[in-house]
Formats: C-alpha cells, sequence, structure tokens
C-alpha cells in the first residue's frame, strides 16, 4: 500500500449551498475534483486522522466509484474506521441514525437528493458532523475556504474494496465495517411507532401505495411496509434502486410522481399514499383523492403525534423553515409549546434538536423529520402518519378537513421558475432588495403591502447570524410570499416563489389553491416585475 500525495487544485464555482456540494457527475468525474473536495472536507474538519466517519450514498451513478476514492483518501488521512452501508447505499436519515448510534466523527453521503442521476445528470457530496446533521455553516464555509487554497491530496493506491457483503475488512490500518442499510433503521423507527397497531391496520385491510422512485427507500420501504408490517407484496413500487432512477427525476412532488397522484385521484385509489426522494429525506403525503401540502402535513403531524408511542409526551416545540407556511405555529399556539422559524435547509434545525428546544421540524419542500435524527426523514413522516391513521380510523380528507375547521386553512403554493439566466435572477433580487424601503404602505392591485424586508435568522442557540435568506411581502390581512433563490440547482437559477393567505372560514375551505392564491401571485409579479425580467408567462413548477 503506497500513500501518494498529488497536487491539490481549486475547486471553481464551488458554492456552499443549502445541502453540500451539487454539480454535474461530469464534473465530479474529472480527475482529481471529488479527491480535491473530499481532501478539502478532511482539512476543514482538523483532520482524519484516528477519525470513524459513516460513507453511503443514494446509489446514483458514480456512487460506487467514489466510495472506493473516498475509502482509500480516509486510509492515507489516517482515518481508522469507515461503516460504509452494503453496496454503498445509505438513505440520508439512515446515516444520520448510524452517526448517532456508534458516535462516529461524521459521514460523507454521496447524493444530489431530488435531482435526477446518471453520467449526464447530478451527483452530490454532503459532509455530517458528529450530532448526525449537515454540517453548520462555519464549517461549510470551512470547506469552501479549504477548496480555495487546497496544495494537494493523500490518497493510497491498490484493489477495491468488495462492498456487496455484510462483515469487516481492513486497508492498510483502517478497518471497513460493512452493515446492512436497513437494519438499525427499522430498529430505530420501532421505538418511535406502534408496529403492532400497523400491523393491525394492515391486517385491516388498509391500502396504501409506495412510490420509491427507483432511489434508495426501496429497500427500507419494502422491509417495513411489506417485511415487518405485513402489507400485501406490491404496497413498494419502483423498489429496486438504479443509478439513473428510471430516468426520472427522484422528486416526491405532483409533477415527478404524476402516476401516482393520478391513481389518488381515480376510482381505483387505496387510502394512502406516499413516495420519498432520491436519498429518503423527502415525503409526498397523499390520501384518495386529496395531496396534503408539507406544509399541512407538518400541522397536522404536529397536532397528532403524541397518538405515536414515540411522542405520548408531546413535543417540546417546532420549527419550521421561513417559507414554509404557518400552518404549524396555529398548532404551536394551541398546545403552547416553542415555535421557531429558521433559513431554508436542514442544517439550521441542528442546533434547535440538540437543545431540546424542538421536537418536529419542518419544511415546505417536502421535508419532516424529528429528534430521532437530526437529517429530515421521508419514511419517518409516513409511518407517523400511517400510526395517526391507525388510532383514529378515518381518512386522510376527513383528518385535514378537521384540522382546518380547527385551525383555519393556510392556502399555500410555491412556484418555481427553473433555468433562469443566473445574471437576470441576480439582478431581480437586487433590484427588489434596493426597493424594499419603499413598499410598506404602498397599494399593488387592491392589496396593501404592510411589511417588506430580507430575512435574518440570529440563531437562538449559538447566536449565530444568516443574513438576506429570502424577501417576504406582507400583506394587510396576513397573506405572504417570499422570493429567494435555490441553492441546490445546478443550471442557471432557480427562483422560488411562496405563496400564503389564511383563510379562517371553514365554508372557504374548498377552493383550489391556485385559484385563492392568484391575487398574490399577480401581486408579487407587478412589485418583482417576474415576468417582465424573465421573460417567462408564469412558473415551470407549482407545488
Ligand atoms: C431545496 C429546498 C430546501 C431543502 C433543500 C435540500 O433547497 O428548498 O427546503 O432543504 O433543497 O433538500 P433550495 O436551496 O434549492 O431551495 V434535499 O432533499 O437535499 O436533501
Ligand atoms: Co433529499
Amino acid at each position: 500500500m503506497n500513500i501518494e500525495i498529488v497536487p491539490g487544485k481549486p475547486i471553481d464555482g464551488q458554492i456552499p449551498g443549502t445541502s453540500g456540494l451539487r454539480k454535474k457527475t461530469r464534473i465530479f468525474m474529472q480527475s482529481g475534483y471529488l479527491e480535491n473536495f473530499i481532501q478539502a472536507i478532511f482539512n476543514a474538519i482538523g483532520g482524519a486522522g484516528g477519525k470513524t466517519f459513516v460513507v453511503g450514498g443514494d446509489g446514483r451513478f458514480f456512487n460506487a466509484r467514489a466510495i472506493q476514492t473516498i475509502i482509500r483518501m480516509a486510509v492515507a488521512n489516517g482515518a481508522v474506521k469507515m461503516i460504509v452501508g452494503r453496496n454503498g447505499l445509505l438513505s440520508t436519515p439512515a446515516a444520520s441514525h448510524l452517526i448517532r448510534l456508534n458516535g462516529t466523527d461524521g459521514g460523507l453521503i454521496l447524493s444530489a437528493s431530488h435531482n435526477p442521476g446518471g453520467i449526464d445528470e447530478d451527483f452530490g457530496v454532503k459532509f455530517n458532523t458528529p450530532n448526525g446533521g449537515p454540517a453548520p455553516e462555519k464549517i461549510t464555509n470551512e470547506i469552501f475556504r479549504q477548496t480555495t487554497i487546497l496544495e494537494s491530496y493523500a490518497i493510497v493506491t491498490g484493489p477495491d474494496i468488495d462492498l456487496n457483503e455484510i462483515g469487516h475488512r481492513t486497508i492498510g490500518d483502517m478497518q471497513i465495517e460493512i452493515v446492512d442499510p436497513v437494519a438499525d433503521y427499522l430498529v430505530l423507527m420501532q421505538t418511535l411507532f406502534d408496529f403492532d397497531s400497523l400491523r393491525a391496520l394492515f391486517a385491516s385491510g388498509f391500502s396504501m401505495r409506495f412510490d420509491a422512485m427507483h432511489a434508495v427507500t426501496g429497500p427500507y420501504a419494502t422491509a417495513i411496509l411489506e417485511d415487518a408490517l405485513g402489507a400485501p407484496a406490491g404496497t413498494v413500487q419502483n423498489a429496486i434502486p438504479l443509478e439513473n432512477f428510471g430516468g426520472g427525476h427522484p422528486d416526491p412532488n405532483p409533477v415527478w410522481a404524476k402516476p401516482l397522484v393520478d391513481l389518488m385521484m381515480s376510482d381505483a385509489s387505496p387510502d394512502f399514499a406516499a413516495a420519498s426522494d432520491g436519498d429518503g429525506d423527502r415525503n409526498m403525503i397523499l390520501g384518495r383523492g386529496i395531496y396534503v401540502t408539507p406544509s399541512d402535513s407538518l400541522a397536522v403531524l404536529c397536532a397528532n403525534a403524541h397518538l405515536a408511542s414515540g411522542y405520548k409526551s408531546g413535543l417540546s416545540g417546532v420549527a419550521r423553515s421561513m417559507p414554509t407556511s404557518r400552518a404549524a405555529d396555529r398548532v404551536a399556539d394551541k398546545l403552547k409549546i416553542g415555535c421557531f422559524e429558521t433559513p431554508t435547509g436542514w442544517k439550521f434545525f441542528g442546533n434547535l434538536l440538540d437543545a431540546g428546544m424542538a421536537t418536529i421540524c419542518g419544511e415546505e419542500s417536502a421535508g419532516t423529520g424529528s429528534n430521532h435524527v437530526r437529517e429530515k426523514d421521508g419514511l419517518w413522516a409516513v409511518l407517523l402518519w400511517l400510526n395517526i391513521l391507525a388510532v383514529r380510523r378515518e381518512t386522510v380528507v376527513d383528518i385535514l378537513k378537521a384540522h382546518w375547521r380547527e385551525f383555519g386553512r393556510n392556502y399555500y403554493s410555491r412556484h418555481d421558475y427553473e433555468e433562469v439566466d443566473t445574471a437576470i435572477a441576480n439582478d431581480l433580487v437586487a433590484d427588489l432588495q434596493s426597493r424594499l424601503g419603499d413598499l410598506p404602505g404602498k397599494d399593488i392591485q387592491g392589496h396593501q403591502i404592510e411589511t417588506a424586508d430580507n430575512f435574518t435568522y440570529a440563531d437562538p442557540v449559538d447566536g449565530s447570524i444568516s443574513e438576506k435568506q429570502g424577501i417576504r411581502i406582507g400583506f394587510e390581512g396576513g397573506a405572504r410570499a417570499v422570493l429567494r433563490l435555490s441553492g441546490t440547482g445546478t443550471e442557471g437559477a432557480t427562483l422560488r416563489v411562496y405563496l400564503e393567505y389564511f383563510e379562517p372560514d371553514p365554508d372557504r375551505h374548498d377552493i383550489d389553491p391556485q385559484v385563492a392564491l392568484a391575487p398574490i401571485a399577480a401581486a408579487i409579479n407587478e412589485i418583482a416585475k417576474i415576468s417582465r425580467r424573465t421573460g417567462r408567462v408564469g412558473p415551470d413548477l407549482m407545488t
């Protein structure tokens, strides 16, 4: 075994985004590119010497190769142990759990989440810290700085390690433990949910579909829903992880999981359906004839979590990302528990979870999770929904309608403008930013603007400040529009416009959300000059 020290070179165009580094796969495959980034991570945490890491990914193209490279670099950098998912597979929440369970020095998760996979699609690497969560800004900023000053990286030569069999291997002085990706995660789920009532629910004829979208949750969902809970074979569809996710986007939303949505709107609909994304941290929830928005799902889960054994003593608090609807705030108010508003990205929930200030967290982008790990967790959300359905024995529609009657309905939608020219998108935001001070008091198409600012977050635990996390325009009556640029895209800029309007009147809870939100959409279009600047007549995606 030979340690090679290879000259490093700075990585261009690297932004510490909402979720690690994401690039086109071919960029990651360039000689030295992945290596430079991994070395920058090791350097940023004070070296890998004497440390233990978890490694795994969502199985996309280049996953297996990247893991071999990372193992060789960990050896050369003096790491003592790596815990690797069999075949290189680990969902993001399962990796978070393994980091915590084994008390490791962190983990490397290979995924570009819901972005498509393949040699011409996307790849990504995220670093998670010893608490199991995504590296906070302090560390991602240091990783970025390291990529700009890197002089060399270290790697050993040698044959590939066989990752297909569970067991122990060694390479040089480093141990490699290959683990079943599902086993420990299943045990964790059994501590949170009442598996007997879930089994009874399926035994009573309750029907569901879970669409794994040919991504990492296939093996997890099959083991839990079909094998442990007795749901009939075929409940989990697209269950085999594929390197290109079968050619689709592994993004659980009404566009990319359209066949599932169509099924739920048809006469052949099962009682319940769900889907997850590439790396298993997102969830989509559907009932017969209804799509539950992630913001509503968060609110319903908070209001009913005490029905599951893991949460029977109640929640300490709830946290949501700023653009997520304020439906959860109404539940927190009623439960008299803390409610926190953080910037977009799961890393901002870490301190609140570690400090015991929040039990459940959520984002409008189909992310929900709790203090059981430090990532959002798609299957966890599905199991909590199932546990609630098993106890209440009502339909999803009835649960949602009762929730709106009790708390009022926060109509909500996100409009995305994708692959916008980066300069145009940046100008749009800069121009709006420069006019924020003049907006309050203005009347736009009959809507009075009350507040306008760019969200600054002061972390209540460590006091760190994150500025410019999204422009918020508040209208008279409580309607709101939020505008921000995505930090996870790999082509051009994605402009996200989040729309919300609160309706207390139960007689007005059956309006099509796009109709209910059309006036706010028109107002923000005029305020931010979206169509005029982008040349688009409307958004590419509405969720
Ligand atoms: C998006 C979502 C955000 C989420 C992030 C990572 O970020 O809006 O809520 O945390 O993706 O999700 P952005 O910057 O593109 O809006 V995923 O499932 O990586 O793991
Ligand atoms: Co994801």
